[in-house]
């Protein structure tokens, strides 16, 4: 079989470099020897090829020589090589990058090429990309090869690698309305994402418990809605600072507004928006989803998405839609004439339908693309024909797998995350269940599988705020990026289990609090 005989190169691959290389996510194409170069700190430089596309004074790449050269080599003293260590063997004393086009100011997106080739030979030490993006992930990956002996000389073995992503949506969701994170989280975050070659960060920036966005058309959301207005909330800086971040690091933000369920949050500061419940016929004084049936919620979403459109450059608004409560809406009389008026009987999707096409219309009119929860699609609305479906449930009211059929058959591009959940924990390896997840493993033809654009891991924000947050991400929240990265193929577990071990090694070398995934110890512990 195919997938055996790959597997066998890919194990002799790593069994010939002598010492195993440890990569991750696995490269899609790669040859190493035991052959090794000595790399001496002070006598190693990044370099731009004489007719790359990006020269010295592209911020992207130029940050990331500064960020890389420090990830690899500390600021240590570096013994000077003895002579009689430097004789005998070719040293590397650079790494050379050419980009093919340029691009250096612009922003990541769903389209850019991320591919790359690196070559580590008697020749040369080349690192090849379409776009500065494919050399941030070339340059991670040229930063996993280097490896210390135990007298501290680095060293980086013979290689040849191509590579390039599966899936161009790789995503990780944070929640920051059921706990407040920093903005140090935020950023250490995107750190560890693009370590792992993750590419979206999916900001779920409000929901029922807080509101910590700070709107400049809207101060009172924030003033009414946040945890603490002058401590719990991202400002109009911070949230500038998370983007350029990201933009460095090859990551695109999708901001997610979540409407018209999970905004109990948006009422204080926005009189008037959320249903008024009824308790027989008097209001009982509790507030449900936004109210659809009024001018003044599509005038009120209409600003604040203008609002949200400018301040956040993706292409793609993740708009929710999911999991909307009736009960509020059933209980009002106003929204029952409604009903009626409308000829929607007492379906309450259509009601629901009914609000996120308005919406969708708007945010369409402002020059975006959206991603909605799954129930948008479940529920019939009609929506445009470049929307993207992201599916959660894992069940109901079909198997995620059947629902990815039925999305992609229906042409919509669609999202995975119904089996990556982060927040949810088992004891044991958990890792291995959402490594084995195969996201194209549904009935459907090569169009509909091509539809597939990507996956995201969820970390549910309930139970997890900065305390926890890096140990239940890391080294967990890699299995996804693999298997959204790498070839369908790399599914050996024994494998998976070496590798994910030492990537969350050097995690801790790096800083990052990666929690363990089985008995056993890392050389560099506590730092
Ligand atoms: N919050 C919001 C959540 C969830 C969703 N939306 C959620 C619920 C159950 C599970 C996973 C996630 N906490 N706004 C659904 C997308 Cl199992």
């Amino acid at each position: 079989m195919a997938g055996s005989a790959l597997w066998f190169f890919l194990l002799l691959a790593a069994a010939l470099a002598g010492r195993a290389t440890a990569l991750w996510p696995w490269p899609q194409y790669i040859q190493t020897s035991d052959l090794r170069y000595p790399i001496f700190p002070h006598n190693f430089q990044f370099q731009y090829h004489v007719s790359s596309a990006a020269q010295p004074g592209c911020s992207v790449l130029d940050e990331a020589f500064q960020r890389y050269r420090d990830l690899l080599f500390g600021s240590d003293f570096w013994h000077r090589p003895d002579p009689a260590e430097k004789q005998h063997t070719l040293e590397i004393n650079s790494l050379v990058i050419h980009v093919a086009t340029p691009g250096c100011d612009q922003l990541p997106s769903l389209e850019s090429a991320e591919n790359y080739t690196l070559t580590i030979n008697d020749e040369q030490n080349f690192l090849f990309s379409e776009t500065v993006w494919g050399a941030l992930r070339g340059l991670e990956t040229f930063s996993q090869l280097v490896w210390r002996s135990p007298e501290g000389t680095f060293f980086i073995n013979k290689t040849e690698i191509e590579d390039f992503p599966r899936f161009p949506h790789r995503g990780l969701l944070l929640d920051t309305s059921r706990h407040y994170l920093p903005l140090s989280s935020i950023l250490n975050t995107l750190d560890v994402m693009a370590y792992s070659k993750f590419n979206v960060f999916h900001w779920h920036m409000v929901d029922d418990p807080s509101f910590p966005y700070e709107s400049f058309t809207f101060p009172e959301l924030t003033r009414k809605g946040s945890y603490n207005p002058a401590t719990h909330i991202y400002t109009a800086q911070d949230v500038k600072e998370v983007i350029e971040y990201a933009r460095l690091r090859g990551i695109r933000v999708l901001v997610e507004f979540d409407t018209p369920g999970h905004t109990q949050s948006w009422g204080p500061g926005a009189p008037g928006l959320l249903t008024p419940c009824y308790s027989g016929s008097q209001p009982s004084g509790t507030f449900g989803p936004v109210n659809p049936i009024l001018n003044s919620t599509y005038e009120f979403m209409s600003t604040f998405f203008l609002e949200v459109s400018s301040v956040f450059p993706d292409f793609y608004l993740h708009l929710g839609g999911d999991e909307v409560d009736f009960s509020c809406w059933k209980s009002n009389p106003d929204i029952q004439d409604f009903m009626k008026k409308k000829g929607f009987g007492n379906d309450f999707k259509k009601l629901e339908s009914f609000y996120i096409q308005t919406l969708l219309d708007i945010v369409s009119a402002y020059g975006k693309g959206y991603v909605v929860w799954q129930e948008v699609f479940d529920n019939k609305v009609k929506v445009r024909p470049d929307t993207i479906i992201q599916v959660w449930r894992e069940e109901a009211p079909v198997s995620y797998m059947k629902e990815l059929e039925l999305v992609t058959n229906a042409s919509f591009r669609a999202l995975l995350s119904a089996p990556w959940y982060l927040n949810h924990i088992t004891y044991g390896p958990d890792w291995e269940k959402v490594y084995m997840v195969e996201p194209l493993a549904f009935d459907g033809t090569p169009e509909q599988k091509a539809l597939v654009i990507g996956g995201e891991a969820c970390m549910w924000g309930e139970y997890v705020d900065s305390t926890n947050l890096v140990p239940r991400l890391w080294p967990r929240a890699g299995a996804v990026a693999e298997r959204l990265w790498s070839s369908k193929l790399v599914t050996n577990l024994d494998f998976a289990s070496k590798r994910l071990a030492d990537f969350r090694c050097e995690l801790l070398r790096r800083g990052i609090q990666a929690q363990p995934l089985n008995v056993g110890y890392c050389e560099q512990e506590f730092e």
